[in-house]
């Protein structure tokens, strides 16, 4: 047997017969992937995992959104006081009349109520798991003042930021694995922010959980 064989033959029993006690993360077998603009429902609230909703708080109570607008460019869901979930569901570019909004398509965006009703995109584990989070938010509307902006596993608040200005982008992303259980709940939540006004509050969204 030549010396390199011996060593492979060597490295190969260690590997048998010593424990490993866990794969490195990277052999991990990928999750289920939920993006919360691909999953977008013009039709169904809740769809799949996802819902859209109205709160009075972050955290607090959740009111689901019922009514859809119909449209076939700009598609929205539309809840209190003004709030709502929209989506470019076409292949082209849309502007608002004002030409102070764009959306490339697929672009997701929320904005809260006039009265101070937070606006609530709600991931619902579909089973038990660990999940990890990726979240980008970004003031879209040219006119934008602030928005804040909030993520919460249950009603333990995960990140929180307020957004100042056109194409102020913040992001975040979990730094550990997520434990929940079938049933509990992600919220992508969002306010007016602290200037109390909730024009031109439009914010993109693009946010991912994957479930293990
Ligand atoms: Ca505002």
């Amino acid at each position: 047997m030549n010396r390199c064989l011996c060593v492979l033959t060597c490295v190969v029993f260690l590997l048998v017969c010593c424990e490993i006690p866990e794969y490195p993360y990277f052999l991990k077998e990928s999750g289920k992937l939920y993006d919360v603009a691909r999953d977008f429902s013009s039709s169904k609230n809740p769809a799949g995992a996802w819902s859209y909703g109205n709160a009075a708080s972050p955290g607090g109570d959740f009111t689901l959104i019922t009514e859809n607008n119909g449209g076939t460019d700009l598609n929205s869901w539309t809840g209190a006081s003004g709030s709502a979930v929209t989506k470019n569901i076409s292949v082209s570019a849309v502007d608002d009349p004002g030409n102070s909004l764009h959306w490339e398509p697929g672009d997701l965006s929320f904005h809260p109520g006039s009265d101070g009703t937070y606006c609530v995109i709600r991931w619902t584990a579909p089973e038990s798991g660990t999940c990890e989070i990726t979240a980008i938010f970004e003031l879209i509307d040219q006119q934008a003042n602030n928005t804040d902006v909030h993520i919460l596993h249950e009603s333990h608040e995960l990140y929180t930021v307020e957004l100042q200005g056109y194409m102020d982008e913040q992001s975040y992303v979990s730094k550990s694995a997520i434990k929940v259980a079938r049933g509990e709940t992600i919220d992508f939540v969002l306010g007016y922010g602290s200037g109390m006004s909730y024009f031109e509050d439009s914010t993109k969204i693009d946010a991912q959980i994957t479930l293990n």
